[in-house]
């Protein structure tokens, strides 16, 4: 490992990534979002749209973890006693199923419920940290920061779901806080592609106001 430093190919140009100060950050890859008869699926979305991010972050996740390189993992979810829930969201387009509701995977959006849970393609290893966090940035409400701080981790590569939703979020955060994200653009994903495609030029536009971004083969290419 040490400070290895590798150049990527990617928008709005290469990136320079160093081995020992990066981490792979796989935003809300749970089975709420992304199987059917989950919260997503029951709020009218389809999920084929999100499915296709699983395979190359498989890939990816294999590849990240063989280089001996820090992954952490997120979920949006909320207590169980839904102390942590704002109203606004509980409330937010007048749902049938709303969060904390009996769906078929359990309480939606609930911690250590089924459906809040990683899907098993991409479950966490022991030793890996995962984030539960309230809302779609994961900064916020949550120790993101300080896990990474005390690890040295100033570059994230980040994937998951959704592109123009807890992943724009997160990656707007991590830019104030200091930290240059490069987003991988076949392992995020949106139920809307063209959302998707926008979402991720908001990050590279004006000379990369928000970050990078590359694909996954780019990436596991420059790791070899
Ligand atoms: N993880 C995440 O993006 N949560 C969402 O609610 N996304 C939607 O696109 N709805």
């Amino acid at each position: 490992m040490g400070t290895h430093t590798i150049s990527v190919s990617a928008e709005p140009y290469d990136y320079e990534l160093e081995q020992g100060k990066c981490a792979l950050l796989i935003i809300d890859m749970q089975r709420d979002f992304l199987e059917p008869g989950g919260f997503g699926e029951l709020m009218g979305n389809d999920v084929t749209q999100l499915r296709r991010t699983i395979e190359p972050n498989r890939r990816l996740l294999a590849a990240w973890r063989r280089a001996g390189l820090l992954v952490v993992h997120t979920r949006e979810g909320h207590r169980q006693d839904l102390a942590d829930l704002p109203p606004s969201k509980w409330r937010r387009g007048n749902p049938p199923t709303r969060i904390g509701g009996h769906g078929p995977m359990g309480r939606i959006l609930i911690r250590g419920e089924d459906g809040h849970d990683i899907i098993p393609e991409l479950y966490p290893l022991r030793g890996e940290p995962i984030i539960d966090k309230p809302g779609k940035g994961a900064f916020w409400a949550t120790d993101l920061h300080a896990i990474l701080q005390h690890r040295g981790i100033r570059q994230l590569v980040v994937t998951g779901v959704t592109t123009e939703v807890c992943v724009n979020t997160t990656v707007r955060e991590a830019n104030d806080r200091g930290y240059e994200c490069l987003v991988l653009e076949d392992c995020v994903g949106s139920y809307f592609p063209d959302f998707h495609q926008v979402g991720l030029k908001m990050i590279t536009a004006q000379s990369g106001i928000f970050g990078w971004v590359t694909s996954s083969p780019t990436l596991i290419a420059a790791l070899k």
